[in-house]
């Protein structure tokens, strides 16, 4: 068995679990006692996916919880999420099972100096990617997803001035894709900067019939080889749809497990980091563990508080971005 302070250098929690309890009962007996949902993102190891009661991305996640009539939302996956959670149900509580489950993405735009930043471009709409902090989401104009930014950008007349934020890979797809002239913010997320092109390159020799699937946060040389890019349920549901029975998977490697249950006959390959000791497993989403999870519904602690002026401006841009898909059809 092992000693708590074992148990603590494994960063599962500061208390002490019960060796011999079943994880899974124990956590389904308190959700059911406790009227919560539990929301796993894509990414989340295999564990938690499966004892989740919703799967998905983050704005869908939170999507789903708001509809439910818990009182409770575990959102197993980083802080972002469990914000975006809050802004869409702002009167249940939002739990997240280790607060220190950060975002490399949503770190590397500091709100104090995005807003410096806004500032320098006065005449020009800000629109943001979800994968962003409550704070700067309350400083934009228009929330928008992997899946919908370009079109987005294209439902705003020619002649608008945008910054887009906070990922520069993103950004600069949708510039392409749209041509339009974006001002971005110089943001990205470590785990999709890692792929390598070279052994992705050989890696498709090896592999002759297999896909590259790519996510959009990934740097334009991965972007350009790929057969598809798209968000993560994209990616999902192109592997799905899609007859091709070998896939080579360029975003965070948990969504494997999703992409395998559903279709057990196909292979799924991990995009390869540039080298040995890289990872493209995120670092930060899988600080959340099934003990941390069990712990913190247990104590319904670590809860999520974002201030009550932040929710009401970051609901604005997100109600916008809905507005502009529903209008679209997307
Ligand atoms: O918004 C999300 O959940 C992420 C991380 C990406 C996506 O494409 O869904």
């Amino acid at each position: 068995m092992d000693t708590l302070a074992e148990i603590n250098i494994k960063g599962f929690a500061d208390e002490y679990i019960d060796p011999t309890l079943d994880l899974f009962d124990e956590i389904e007996k308190l959700k059911k006692q406790k009227n919560a949902v539990i929301l796993a993102h894509y990414y989340q190891e295999p564990d938690i996916q499966d004892i989740a009661d919703y799967i998905g991305d983050s704005l869908g996640l939170s999507q789903q919880a708001a509809k439910t009539d818990a009182d409770i939302i575990v959102f197993a996956g980083v802080h972002f999420m469990a914000e975006t959670a809050k802004i869409l149900s702002p009167t249940k509580k939002v739990l997240l099972p280790d607060i220190k489950a950060g975002c490399s993405l949503a770190d590397s735009c500091p709100p104090h100096l995005f807003k410096k930043f806004k500032e320098q471009y006065p005449d020009h709409l800000v629109i943001t990617y979800v994968n962003c902090t409550a704070e700067l989401k309350a400083m934009s104009d228009i929330v928008c997803t992997s899946s919908n930014a370009v079109q987005i950008v294209q439902s705003l007349p020619p002649e608008q001035k945008i910054i887009f934020g906070p990922d520069k890979n993103l950004g600069a797809y949708v510039a392409k894709k749209t041509g339009r002239d974006l001002v971005l913010w110089n943001g990205a997320c470590m785990v999709h900067e890692i792929f390598s092109r070279e052994k992705i390159t050989k890696l498709k020799e090896r592999h002759p019939g297999a896909k590259l699937l790519a996510h959009p946060e990934c740097e334009e040389v991965i972007l350009q080889m790929a057969d598809y890019v798209g968000s993560t349920t994209g990616i999902l549901k192109y592997a799905t749809s899609y007859p091709d029975k070998e896939f080579i998977v360029a975003t965070e490697a948990g969504i494997i497990h999703q992409m395998q249950k559903d279709n057990p006959d196909k292979v799924f390959i991990p995009a390869p980091p540039n080298n040995a000791g890289a990872c493209n497993d995120c670092p930060h989403i899988k600080r959340n563990t099934l003990e941390k999870l069990y712990l913190c519904l247990k104590n319904e602690s670590p809860e999520i508080a974002v201030p009550v002026d932040i929710i009401e401006r970051a609901v604005k841009p997100i109600e916008r971005m809905l507005e502009i898909s529903a209008r679209l059809g997307l």
